[in-house]
């Protein structure tokens, strides 16, 4: 699949500091250190809807992570899924009454365009879950050859005791993770299972249902997390540098993905940190496609917002909270940004050089947006009350906020 086009990012004077950031597995914050190549896979969406303010507060923290890398002037192999076929999306196209394929192109059109729109990087990979099923394939023959793998009426399903780190990613303990799993996409009630966690890695065809060639496993469609598996190992391998996600993914997403590939591969980790944004809720629910209680960037756009300001109403929260999408953060944002205009559009202004290093402080320090925005705050207000005669500055803040926030001033 094709991604989106890629705004350019401003070099800074100087150098970027080293990423620290939160890892679910280790639940403490640690130094990446990813060599002169950075290495990240972020899930992407699944298209059976619009862009919510949720997914583009998920996609906005991991475009943070590349935009610090970027400023210590390492490259970025980036890779995102899009999960093209999977259960919600069927299900959502026989409601409509319209073909799978066409909702999928439409929606994933559409999140070109809001990703665009907002100023994120692209992946230098963007891979459909359609396309990867013949890469999906063997690693399932595999897993069945090595016998982490069995099958239940034609269904193949990973067996969770093959991975000695299973638990690890998430911490969770056994009935929180049986919990999660019926809550999200799993089968634990399933009779006939070895361990009622067991994730399908392959479905069998179902009647009017959309099927591939599976080789060996039948005919029939890949499971959710050997997706993502699959598409890592392929254009990334082992033990890369950050998987990310929202805080729904950790379990059982990420939890499984990561034993599937060290089951494959009898190699640990499978990704070096993962990363969790908090879920962006609405009128106190979690926002999310199946409730229904959405707003999307789309929808915003439409009405004439404009995306940066969508941008800095991400930005004004730290990524791994849980908040509440409200007119009034909006409001902020929008004041934010004519503040930040009117600061920059002058010919001079106060030094900036500190302002540099103290973004580049906040963002490497678990992406510490909130204080990001807080310093370019105050040398606003500066501007604003005592002015200041560096001729240089207002370019430099108009680079630092573009290069290290994504936002265009
Ligand atoms: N296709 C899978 C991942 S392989 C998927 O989860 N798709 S999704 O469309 O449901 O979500 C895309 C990304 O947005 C995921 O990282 C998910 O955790 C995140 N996300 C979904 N809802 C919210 C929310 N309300 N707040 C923050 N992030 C969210
Ligand atoms: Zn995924």
């Amino acid at each position: 699949m094709h991604a989106w086009p890629a705004s350019d990012v401003p070099a800074l004077p100087g150098k970027g500091r080293d990423l620290r950031i939160h890892d679910t597995a280790t639940g403490g914050l640690v130094t990446v250190d990813p060599g002169p190549v950075a290495r990240i896979y972020v899930c992407g969406i699944t298209p059976y809807d619009a862009t919510h303010l949720g997914h583009a507060a998920t996609y906005n923290a991991f475009d943070l992570v590349q935009r610090v890398w970027l400023d210590t002037k390492r490259q970025i192999e980036y890779v995102q899924n899009v999960t093209d076929i999977d259960d919600p999306l069927l299900e959502r196209a026989a409601r409509d009454g319209e073909d799978w394929t066409g909702l999928a192109e439409r929606e994933t059109a559409l999140f070109r365009e809001d990703m665009t729109a907002l100023r994120m990087l692209p992946p230098r990979h963007y891979i459909g879950a359609v396309e990867a099923i013949p890469g999906i394939v063997p690693l399932v023959e595999r897993l069945c050859d090595s016998g982490a793998a069995y099958v239940l009426d034609g269904d193949v399903y990973f067996s969770v005791e093959a991975d000695p780190h299973f638990g690890e990613v998430s911490g969770l303990d056994a009935e929180a993770m049986r919990l999660l799993s019926a809550e999200r996409g799993g089968d634990p009630e399933r009779p006939g299972k070895k361990n009622p966690l067991d994730p399908m890695l392959w479905m069998a065809a179902r009647e009017g249902e959309p099927s591939w060639e599976g080789g060996s496993l039948g005919p029939g469609r890949p499971g959710w997390h050997i997706e993502c598996v699959a598409i890592a190992l392929d254009h990334l391998g082992m033990g890369f540098d950050v998987q990310g996600g929202g805080s729904d993914l950790a379990f059982p997403h990420h939890e499984m993905g990561a034993s599937h590939a060290q089951a494959l591969t009898g190699e640990h980790p499978f990704a070096k940190a993962y990363v969790h944004a908090g879920m962006v809720g609405l009128d106190g629910a979690k926002m999310s496609k199946s409730k229904g209680n959405l707003v999307f960037v789309s929808t915003l756009r439409h009405e004439g917002v404009e995306p940066a300001a969508i941008r800095l109403s991400l930005l004004a929260h730290h990524y791994r909270a849980d908040w509440e999408w409200t007119g009034q953060v909006l409001e902020t944002a929008v004041a934010r940004l004519a503040r930040w205009r009117a600061a920059v559009s002058r010919p001079d202004g106060p030094s900036a050089s500190g302002l540099v290093e103290e973004v580049r402080e906040a963002l490497s320090n678990d992406l510490d947006a909130p204080a990001a925005l807080a310093a370019v705050d105050r040398w606003a207000a500066l501007q604003e009350t005592t002015g200041g005669t560096d001729e240089g500055a207002p370019g430099v803040v108009s680079r630092t906020v573009d290069a290290l926030l994504g936002v265009a001033l």
